[in-house]
């Protein structure tokens, strides 16, 4: 039986470049980051999560954008965005599940993909594929003090840091340009911190990267009509969130 003998060889060929595919992402870069001021100074709050680390092929032809779509989520609970930053590839659906009682209206006007989900009322849903690789700072339309980001990247090796700093990249073998983006700081300043990073079997373990911190609160966001949202004044918080 030839037909047989081929789809069973075909098959075995599939389960052994499934297992090699895997042991070809064994090798990771681990890291940590914390944040500094402009004196080398750590902040009084030791939170250093929400740093986007990621690999770059080096040399490697553009990537494709996945034919299929990846899938992640970005809860709104207790009038926040769960998590705060989200690390996503392009090509990724990210869905916006409304947990809390009331309406809210997940947008984005600034760089990065535009877009608005309009109201939707408590536990529904809405789906934004990112086809546009860029840092999406995204908001409510009803309430100020939601924000979040969703880094999309054009790559699938990238991680975002837990409170403590620490950060694992999982990739194969190869040379990559290593990037860090982090929204309390300037793009320009982490910029600074790009390194390349040769991935071979074995796992490669980065000394602690500081990242300046900007003491400079940036500037309060409107609303999605380009207007003052209308709360009260001690409501208001700046972004990325600092309260005055
Ligand atoms: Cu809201």
């Amino acid at each position: 039986m030839p037909t047989r003998k081929i789809s069973l060889i075909g098959g075995l060929l599939g389960v052994w470049l499934a297992s090699s595919s895997t042991s070809a992402l064994a090798a990771a870069v681990t890291g940590s980051v914390s944040l500094v001021d402009a004196d080398g100074r750590a902040p009084k709050k030791r939170d250093y999560s929400g740093v986007v680390v990621w690999l770059e092929s080096v040399g490697g032809a553009p990537r494709p954008v996945p034919a299929q779509s990846k899938q992640a989520t970005m809860q709104q609970r207790n009038k926040m965005f769960v998590p705060h930053v989200l690390a996503v590839e392009v090509g990724t659906a990210v869905d916006f599940p409304n947990d809390d009682p009331m309406d809210h209206n997940a947008f984005s006007n600034y760089d990065g993909q535009v877009f608005d989900v309009h109201l939707y009322a408590p536990q529904t849903s809405r789906r934004v594929v990112f086809r546009r690789p860029g840092m999406v700072r995204v908001f409510c339309n009803i309430h100020e003090t939601m924000s979040a980001v969703i880094a999309v990247l054009q790559t699938p090796y990238f991680a975002v840091s837990d409170a403590g700093g620490r950060f694992e990249i999982r990739a194969p073998a190869g040379e990559y340009t290593l990037r860090f983006w982090d929204e309390r700081s300037q793009p320009d300043v982490v910029a600074t911190l790009t390194r390349r990073v040769t991935l071979g079997e074995e796992n490669v373990t980065l000394p602690e990267t500081q990242i300046m911190a900007s003491d400079q609160p940036l500037a309060p966001h409107q609303n999605k009509y380009g207007r003052e949202y209308t709360q009260r004044p001690e409501d208001r918080v700046f972004y990325p969130g600092v309260r005055r």
